[in-house]
């Protein structure tokens, strides 16, 4: 069985991310004398993507690729199928197994690494859902109607909405907490459910007079940590924007994502020499974002080198470059999909690994609340 020092193996992270104790900015905040952890936790990473659908390069340059970078750079990190999350809005069964494994096809793909990550599918590590209950009692009702994401994904029929869309921070929370993770790296729209977290962890702690749940730290890293719609750059890219030309697509070939970058949103004018001339320029900003997410260049560096440009001479590059990263991780996912069986033996370890982690700190969140287990 795989087990690590669980040190970390570059002191580069931790700096760069700060020490994990304090929050810096609260959203809901916890009660007022709430006391907020000192205890030193061992830096362990966790995130996680919906099975709720095709992977897209908004969930790549904002997750996936920081998902890889950081498996090299902290002691543990377990990466996870949130398909619990996945069924707060309905999903065919049938589809719902196939996008399982083609994420999880999508992340060894894109270069996590099995020997060094535990990858899991939520749903057969039961910790997750076990100490979600818990949260739930923890949070307050105040703080998960205040949630954006509910209310966009609910829209105005909120009624209809299912108890655990209102509810999937709290079993969010009890995914990242369940690991004492340390660090979550996440994109952009994620930050008020993780500031939750930490007021779940926060009120925990203070409830119960412990200090057993670290203050989690988002990590939000990157000229993508929200990649737009390619057909309206102030909506972000996602699953469920009901057109297709919107996104591009983890398994879209070659002719798909030329085809998507043409006749992807811009304007008429010339690009900017500088990050400033960007400005209320929504779809210009998202494209060359994409084009500095995909080369590993800040901003400035495109622009130094594409400013004076024309979209018509830009996007041909833009797709070129979108097509030199992204085809080896499509040929590479439709390999892995050939043999499903292999996937899932990949999900059955990473539970038993995710296992001996979580196992531990559900039961002594148990002992805290003071349920009754046999004495051994
Ligand atoms: N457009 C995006 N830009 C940057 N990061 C993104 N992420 C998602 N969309 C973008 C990041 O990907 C991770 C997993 O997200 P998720 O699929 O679990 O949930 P989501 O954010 O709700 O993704 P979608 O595509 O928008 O799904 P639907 O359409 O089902 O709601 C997260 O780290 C997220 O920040």
């Amino acid at each position: 069985m795989r087990r690590r020092s669980g040190l970390v193996k570059s002191e580069r992270l931790l700096t760069s991310l700060g020490p994990v104790g304090k929050p810096e900015t609260q959203i809901c905040p916890a009660p007022k004398d709430t006391k907020m952890t000192e205890t030193t936790f061992t830096p362990r990473v966790f995130s996680g993507i919906q099975p709720s659908g095709g992977l897209h390069l908004g969930n790549y340059l904002g997750a996936i690729k920081r998902f890889v970078t950081m498996q090299d750079e902290v002691a543990e990190s377990v990466y996870c199928m949130v398909d619990l999350h996945a069924i707060t809005v309905w999903q065919d069964p049938k589809a719902l197994q196939h996008s399982t494994r083609e994420l999880a096809a999508g992340f060894i793909a894109s270069g996590i690494s099995p020997e060094k990550s535990i990858l899991i599918n939520q749903s057969q590590v039961p910790e997750h859902a076990q100490l979600g209950w818990i949260f739930n009692c923890v949070a307050r009702m105040g703080w998960m109607q205040r949630m954006t994401q509910f209310k966009d994904k609910a829209g105005k029929n909120s009624q209809a909405a299912s108890l655990g869309l209102f509810a999937y921070p709290a079993l969010m929370a009890a995914d990242i907490l369940v690991y004492h993770a340390t660090h979550v790296p996440v994109g952009e729209d994620q930050k008020q459910h993780l500031e939750l977290t930490r007021d779940i962890a926060a009120k925990f702690n203070h409830d119960y007079g412990v200090d057993f749940f670290p203050m989690t730290e988002p990590v939000i890293e990157g000229a993508a940590t929200r990649v737009m719609s390619l057909r309206d750059g102030t909506k972000k890219m996602s699953k469920s924007d009901p057109s297709d030309a919107s996104r591009i697509n983890m398994t879209d070939d070659a002719d798909s994502i030329a085809k998507k970058i043409r006749k992807a949103k811009s304007d008429a004018d010339a690009l900017p020499s500088e990050a400033k001339g960007l400005e209320d320029r929504p779809d210009a900003r998202n494209l060359i974002n994409i084009y500095a997410a995909l080369a590993d260049m800040t901003v400035d560096q495109v622009l130094a080198d594409v400013g004076g440009k024309q979209f018509g001479e830009f996007k041909p590059m833009l797709s070129d470059l979108a097509v030199a990263k992204l085809s080896p991780i499509s040929t590479e996912m439709a390999r892995l999909m050939s043999d499903p069986a292999e996937i899932d033996r990949v999900l059955a370890k990473g539970a038993l690994q995710a296992r001996e982690i979580t196992a531990p700190i559900l039961q002594k969140t148990y002992d805290i609340v003071g349920m009754v287990r046999p004495a051994i």
